[in-house]
């Protein structure tokens, strides 16, 4: 794998999640694939898991990382070929990823949608700028259009928890939120379920409806309670309106996580990428739950990075 820019760079889901799996007993079996290479992680947006357990996964395979924060730290980059540079941009991406590539092995980005822009949030700008212009593989930590390492994640966490012999029925859920969100971690999510073998539902209100290149086929039941009937997960995601590109269309608190809700499913586990607003998305009682998997799921982040990075040093 060169570079990892969604989940469909991993030559083979199902084995990298087995590979995950197994590392978890010995995560320090790889401690010397990564000796003397650096990673460098930049981030222009916000981060908790991701900066931390990418870290984490880098150290365990013996690199050397640098983090730079570089929405607040960095130049205003400029992303337009032969734009005259007299505003507010001090810097090219074209320079600024040579650069960095000459410091890194590996560089990762987070950039997330700007949601203003519906075709330079689809193009990915920031982060296919940087695959065009450095010289070293780029890992996806959250463009505008997909969270891939969060995918990998959910789908460790999916195979830790399902029912053996039981085809899973999965719920991708809508829940409301204060800010307008972006959709890269749902697109991410459904990307993935499309390589599992699972009964998949979206469920969210109208005029939510995802890009139509992403959930193809999959089946969207806007009856929320009816989605959940017999859910083994619910997964659980505020998205902004993509098609009113980035509006807020709904705030509507019954389309929280609540109990009485996951009364309707399987014994289902609730799931969350974090971070979550307690009591806006889901309800104390449900996150507090012994069903709620968000803390393993936040642990799996470690290993799912892992794993890909170990991929990227092996060239595999
Ligand atoms: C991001 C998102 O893509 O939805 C990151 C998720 C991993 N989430 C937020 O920006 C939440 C911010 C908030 O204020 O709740």
């Amino acid at each position: 794998m060169k570079h990892y820019k969604s989940i469909n760079d991993l030559k083979d889901l199902q084995q990298a999640v087995q590979d995950a799996i197994a590392l978890k007993k010995d995560k320090l079996k790889y401690k010397t694939l990564g000796a003397d290479k650096t990673i460098c992680l930049l981030f222009f947006n916000n981060s908790l898991r991701t900066r931390l357990s990418t870290q984490k996964a880098a150290q365990n395979l013996g690199m050397e990382v640098i983090v730079m924060n570089f929405g607040s730290e960095g130049w205003a980059l400029e992303y337009e070929d032969g734009t005259v540079m007299d505003q507010g941009k001090s810097e090219h991406v074209k320079e600024a990823a040579q650069v960095v590539s000459q410091y890194a092995d590996v560089i990762g980005i987070r950039a997330f949608a700007g949601l203003e822009n519906k075709e330079s949030d689809a193009a990915e700008l920031v982060l296919n700028s940087f695959v065009k212009y450095a010289s070293v593989p780029i890992v996806n930590m959250e463009s505008s259009v997909g969270h891939p390492l969060q995918a990998l994640t959910d789908a460790i966490t999916i195979e830790e928890h399902k029912i053996i012999g039981r085809k899973p029925k999965v719920v991708l859920s809508w829940a409301p939120h204060p800010k307008a969100l972006p959709h890269a971690v749902a697109n991410s999510f459904i990307n993935m379920m499309q390589l599992q073998e699972a009964d998949f539902v979206i469920t969210h209100p109208k005029g939510y409806e995802l890009n139509a290149e992403i959930t193809k086929d999959v089946q969207i039941e806007y009856n929320q309670e009816k989605a959940f009937e017999n859910a083994d997960f619910v997964y659980v995601k505020n998205w902004s309106s993509y098609n009113d590109y980035g509006q807020i269309k709904c705030t509507d608190p019954n389309w929280m996580i609540t109990a009485s809700k996951m009364k309707l499913t399987n014994n289902g586990k609730f799931m969350h990428c974090l971070p979550v607003r307690r009591n806006v998305v889901v309800a104390d009682e449900v996150i507090d739950s012994d069903n709620s998997l968000v803390i393993k799921q936040a642990a799996n982040r470690e290993f799912a990075a892992q794993i890909v990075l170990k991929n990227i040093l092996e060239n595999d």
